[in-house]
């Protein structure tokens, strides 16, 4: 018997090449706060089992889903390619898009809505939270990895799925002018969080500065760096593939890097409401700081590496700008479960700015350290 959520519409399946009919879908399926997505199950003739992801990229987000498809299938081809020339198993170290039946790479159905499917890689699971620093040490490499493998791709030669997607000054801006209007009379509310953003205007700065300045080079990053984007190998544990690519685009490493540690360095979830327990784990930002090196440091300039703890305080503060702003014009741009889950998640972001700000000259010095031993090759 099918299992499945009323919500879902089996016809959508038939649209791509699945192998075998639909047994099972689980929908909605995953944590990401913009598309929604199922997990479907296939049985083939002969009995077997096929899985797949089928997933409704957000329009409202996405203005150009045939570009951000454009984007992907481009990138995973090339991934493809270097990761056998590396002598690596391209079936599980990148994703894999299903065509549609008429040789898409997309479905959009009748009600305007716009789908994708991928093969879902099998024995493979993803982590809300590092169980250890090693989890996170081996999703740097992974993502470290993954920025490495691209470094020649021409980027751009990428659409802008998001165009200023993380221009900080830019979410600034936005930001003070939906505090401006204050549609929902919201802003009494967040105060506190309105005086923590306002007075940190000039860090929003720091990055877009340094590429302004060509300090920085642009690079084809992957823009949403989460833990959760990684796939884990059920069985060994090793980091084995980077999923959701809908922003990769030419972006700066202190974007990747400091995402990731935003996410995964945190203690507490993104919408811990108890602030005691969210705090930036140093051990946990250090095991990063070592798996994404390992992968990628040595390709980089001597300004970007120092420029990765900026990454981290900068992309954590725009993100809790990004969720303010979201709060106060009302809740449209991230999914939420009650009416300040926005504020919640602004909250915890700034209480991890706070802790950085506090770790400062630590967080630097990690860098530093690796930096010395990448250069005297002693990173073996
Ligand atoms: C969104 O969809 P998801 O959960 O991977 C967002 C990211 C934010 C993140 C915060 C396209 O990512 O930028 O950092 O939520 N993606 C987009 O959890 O806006
Ligand atoms: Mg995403």
């Amino acid at each position: 018997m099918a299992q499945h959520n009323s919500a879902f519409d089996f016809s959508l399946a038939q649209a791509f090449c699945l192998n075998g009919e639909v047994t099972e879908v689980v929908f909605p399926y995953g944590e990401g706060h913009i598309n929604d997505t199922a997990k479907v199950v296939t049985a083939d003739s002969q009995g077997g089992r096929h899985e797949y992801i089928l997933q409704q990229i957000n329009c409202r987000v996405f203005h150009h889903p045939e570009q951000v498809m454009a984007n992907i299938s481009a990138v995973t081809d090339y991934l493809r390619h270097k990761i056998s020339q590396e002598g690596g198993d391209p079936d599980r170290e990148t994703m894999e898009l299903i065509h549609t039946q008429d040789g898409g790479n997309y479905k959009r159905q009748p009600d305007g809505t716009v789908w994708r499917a991928y093969s879902f890689v099998p024995d493979s699971l993803t982590l809300q939270y590092c169980r250890s620093p090693e989890d996170f040490y081996r999703a740097a490499l992974a993502f470290g990895t993954f920025q490495r493998r691209l470094l020649d791709y021409p980027a751009d030669s990428l659409y802008e799925s998001i165009p200023h997607f993380h221009d900080t000054p830019k979410r600034m801006e936005t930001f003070r002018q939906t505090l401006a209007v204050d549609a929902l009379d919201r802003a009494a509310a967040a105060a506190e969080e309105i005086e923590f953003v306002l007075s940190r205007a000039e860090d929003c700065h720091h990055l877009t500065d340094l590429l302004r300045q060509q300090r920085l080079p642009l690079r084809v990053t992957h823009n949403d760096t989460k833990l959760n984007n990684v796939l884990f190998d059920a069985l060994s544990g090793d980091a084995l593939c980077v999923v959701d690519l809908d922003t990769v685009m030419p972006g700066l490493s202190a974007y990747d890097f400091g995402d990731a540690i935003r996410f995964g360095a945190s203690t507490a979830a993104e919408d811990e409401t108890d602030l005691s327990l969210v705090k930036l784990d140093f051990d946990l930002y250090a095991a990063y700081c070592r798996g994404y090196l390992e992968a990628v440091g040595s390709c980089l300039t001597a300004d970007e590496l120092q420029s990765l703890p900026w990454g981290a305080r900068v992309i954590t503060l725009e993100t809790g700008i990004r969720f303010l702003t979201d709060f106060l014009d009302g809740d449209h741009y991230f999914k939420t479960s009650y009416p300040e889950h926005n504020l919640i998640r602004a909250r915890t972001q700034f209480k991890l700015v706070r802790d950085m700000e506090a770790q400062w000259d630590e967080l630097g010095a990690v860098i530093n350290a690796r930096q010395r031993s990448v250069t005297l090759g002693a990173d073996k």
